[in-house]
């Protein structure tokens, strides 16, 4: 006879169940329900760890999270239904029945419920399940496609390497699970701290709850609640890190290629830039540098003498960022591949047989970063650049990518000792390899900053590089796109993002380049690139048109790099990312979501960035409350308003909100190091009050650790302008300031108590090319910008106030 089925015991479905009993700890409570144990931490008086295992042993990940819990008051209370833990910014209570959780304000509003199936699993499988609240919207998750608000989505997180990757694709690249609620008023940010595959659903083919699940791995996640979505990246940021000051350099433009050869074509590509007078800081060497594809070699016959190239590379202001994949080729006599085989570093089968996967080198092992030797072993390797002076180190295919794409599930991963599978490693091997690329080249390269690049990553990686989105395509759409992942990136703790200008895959039109250099301008990672056996894709490679509006935009780029790095500076301290999607500062503005204006971004405080299409000269703007300027003809805007803005294809929609404070450089050379010795600050009149931090250091070593920087903070008021004295013991390169006012209606201003009449001059800035007539006619004129009024003064330490009659 059959003995009665439970399902229970065939699916291993279950939730959490009655809580059995708790105790307090230093820094929250942990107990047991009837299927699971708990531990609840409290990390700020604004985030709560959640963590529930059901299994004997906890399994976590090790990489992530970055800080310790801090000693604050909390309080726990109990009674017949509820025990209640309480912050003096957040109150979680617990069901005692089933072990629900609910999150509430001080005042009692909820702001995030478990749904009746709580925290449970299917097998292996954990989810927690929240109710879905009136008008909830969801934001961030990183790098993946699909609309600003994510409601009614549903996604993944595994590493994939996507090549061509269509416009809705999932998943990409990059792993970082942390998302944004927002609902009336309120807005949350949860992050579910486990590397394996993991799946997301904001309401997707259901209108009852929004879930997140990982396959495998325990229920381990942090809320996180501020009134502000800037400061819910903040506290994201605090537990997973953040990035630290990028060279100067690695800010300004640079060109890649699949590949620059042999180091004539390299020579020949620099000289170009500087032939032409389009500034550019860096040139990458894609894969064909080296021999056969082993990484630490060079191509002999390609790349003869490295030493000699990227000596006159430095002489002309270059630097160079090589490309270092995880595939090491197994070759006797591969001085890399020999030792460490010898070591015993690279990933392995469970019978102990080294995993080979087939990629550009062909049969390759694969170093296991989750353990401590191999990273020491990888940054030894490293010296192979760092004696060469190369800073800048490019990680691709490190999802792992390899022929078939398939990288099988039972490959064994050490994790410093508590051995795992490719389960819960694939999605951090990423972050692990730019961890070690970072951390390695940094300890060598004698008090300069590295520049990591990275394609695959995991949540933390903000901390050792910056992330790119991979094989986008040539396409309007994917234009579109990138502005958005670059968006997402920065919601989810990612400040330093960017995407392949012109698109990777497939001919980028004239039209297209020159849109896509335009809004590339305005990303915080800003580079050309382009696939193998696609045209050319250099600024000059469109005709003298495009190059002119290239070279506008990029210079333009250029003299933004004082409010650029000041914006660098902010995420270092915050992890407030430089793009900002309008759901960080417009977040309950219900405009800002819809479908045309979605893709609008503010570029730090100041600069209302509207990415539009090449075939569009009209589009249509959402302005968003305040007043703004047109940052090429100063023409007033007021918000809260839809407008069609007419945007010929050489001008990019920009404009500025009024109050800002944007410092710039009065003129560029050739590259960051070439901003001349004027700072243009270029000051916008509004009603409001408004400051911004000015920051400035050697932009290449750490001396700034020791004081060696110069802040100020410079402050609005409809009255007065006040520059503080400066902290920091670092002589700005900038003698002289020229103050630049917009808007300004009075003649004249007092300086430090001295009365002086402001320059009256014509307002200009970048004159656009006449309209796209693919027959070249007049060349343009180079940018050059006035401010309606002007005032200079010699740069000192001190503090300077400038008032006017108002
Ligand atoms: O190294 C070649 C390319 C690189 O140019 C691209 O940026 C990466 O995303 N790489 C992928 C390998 C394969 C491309 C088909």
């Amino acid at each position: 006879m059959l003995s009665t089925v439970n399902t229970q015991k065939i699916t291993g479905d279950h939730g959490m169940g009655k809580l059995l009993n708790y105790s307090q700890q230093a820094n929250g409570i942990e107990g047991t329900t009837t299927h699971a144990s708990f531990q609840i931490t409290i990390y700020t008086a604004h985030i709560f760890r959640i963590h529930i295992t059901a299994q004997q042993e906890p399994n976590t990940n090790p990489y992530s999270v970055i800080t310790q819990p801090t000693d604050i008051d909390f309080k726990v209370e109990e009674n017949d239904e509820q025990v209640i833990i309480s912050t003096s910014e957040l109150v979680l209570q617990i069901d005692k029945a089933s072990t629900r959780l609910s999150f509430l304000t001080t005042d009692g509003k909820t702001i995030n419920e478990d749904d009746t199936f709580g925290t449970s699993w299917i097998g292996e499988q954990v989810t927690t399940y929240k109710k879905l609240q009136e008008g909830e919207r969801f934001i961030g998750l990183g790098e993946k496609t699909g609309p600003l608000d994510r409601r009614g989505h549903g996604y993944q997180h595994w590493n994939t390497d996507y090549f061509g990757y269509p416009e809705d694709a999932d998943p990409l690249y990059c792993s970082t699970p942390f998302y944004i609620g927002i609902h009336n008023q309120l807005s949350y940010g949860i992050f579910l701290d486990n590397s394996h595959k993991t799946h997301f659903n904001f309401g997707a083919s259901n209108r009852r709850f929004s879930s997140f699940s990982a396959d495998s791995g325990d229920m381990d996640y942090y809320f996180i609640h501020h009134e502000e979505v800037k400061d819910i990246i903040s506290s994201y940021s605090h537990l997973t890190g953040r990035m630290e000051l990028p060279p100067l350099w690695s800010i300004g433009y640079q060109q890649c290629r699949y590949s620059y050869y042999p180091d004539k074509e390299v020579l020949n590509i620099a000289q170009n830039f500087r032939d032409r007078e389009i500034p550019a800081d860096v040139i990458v060497l894609d894969i064909h540098y080296m021999d056969n594809y082993k990484i630490f070699s060079w191509d002999k016959e390609k790349f003869a003498n490295p030493q000699q190239m990227l000596q006159k590379l430095r002489d002309m202001g270059f630097h160079v960022v090589v490309m270092c994949d995880p595939g090491i080729k197994i070759e006797e006599g591969y001085p890399s591949y020999e030792e460490a085989k010898d070591k015993d570093l690279f990933l392995k089968y469970p019978d102990g047989s080294l995993y080979e996967g087939q990629v550009w080198p062909g049969w390759c092992h694969f170093p296991d970063f989750t353990k401590e030797e191999t990273r020491v072993w990888w940054k030894e390797q490293f010296a192979a650049y760092t004696d060469l002076e190369i800073d800048g180190f490019w990680n691709d295919m490190n999802e792992i990518a390899t022929w078939g794409q398939k990288l099988p599930d039972l490959i064994r991963f050490h994790f410093e000792g508590e051995e795992s599978t490719a389960r819960k490693g694939r999605n951090i091997y990423g972050f692990l390899m730019a961890k070690s690329t970072f951390e390695g080249s940094k300890s060598l390269l004698n008090n300069k900053r590295p520049f990591v690049l990275t394609r695959a990553g995991f949540s933390g990686i903000q901390r050792y590089a910056a992330v790119w989105t991979g094989d986008n395509t040539a396409s309007d759409e994917h234009m579109m796109l990138g502005a958005r992942l670059v968006n997402s990136m920065g919601l989810t703790g990612i400040p330093f993002a960017g995407y392949d200008v012109g698109g990777f895959v497939g001919n980028a039109s004239e039209k297209l380049f020159a849109r896509w250099i335009q809004i590339g301008a305005f990303s915080p990672f800003f580079r050309g690139h382009s696939n193998i056996n696609t045209r050319d894709a250099e600024p000059w490679a469109f005709g003298e048109e495009v190059e002119e509006i290239s070279r506008n935009y990029i210079k333009l780029r250029y003299r933004l790099i004082p409010y650029i790095y000041s914006l660098f500076y902010e995420a270092t301290q915050s992890g407030v990312p430089l793009s900002r999607s309008l759901a960080i500062d417009y977040t309950h503005d219900s405009k800002i979501y819809e479908q045309n204006y979605q893709n609008q971004y503010l570029f730090g405080p100041a600069l209302l960035v509207a990415p539009v299409e090449s075939t569009k000269d009209f589009t249509k703007i959402y302005f968003p409350e305040g007043d703004w300027y047109h940052f090429f003809s100063d023409e007033l805007t007021q918000g809260a308003q839809e407008k069609i803005i007419e945007c010929p294809f050489d001008v990019l929609p920009l404009f500025v909100k009024a109050s800002s404070i944007i410092p710039m450089a009065q003129t560029v050379k050739n590259n960051t190091n070439t901003l001349g010795d004027t700072m243009e600050l270029h000051v916008y009149y509004g009603e409001n009050s408004n400051s911004f931090e000015y920051y400035e250091d050697d932009g290449e070593t750490y001396n700034y650790q020791d004081e060696n920087y110069c802040l100020r903070k410079i402050h609005f008021s409809p009255k007065r302008i006040e520059i503080s004295k400066q902290t920091g013991k670092y002589l700005s390169k900038f003698s002289t300031i020229k103050l630049c006012l917009h808007g300004f209606k009075d003649q004249s201003f007092i300086v430090n108590g001295k009365e002086i009449k402001a320059n009256e001059e014509e307002y200009r800035f970048i004159e656009p090319v006449s309209n796209f007539d693919p027959i070249y006619t007049e060349p343009n004129t180079v940018p050059e910008i006035k401010a309606l009024k002007s005032i200079e003064f010699t740069n000192t330490t001190e503090a300077i106030s400038i008032q006017w009659s108002k």
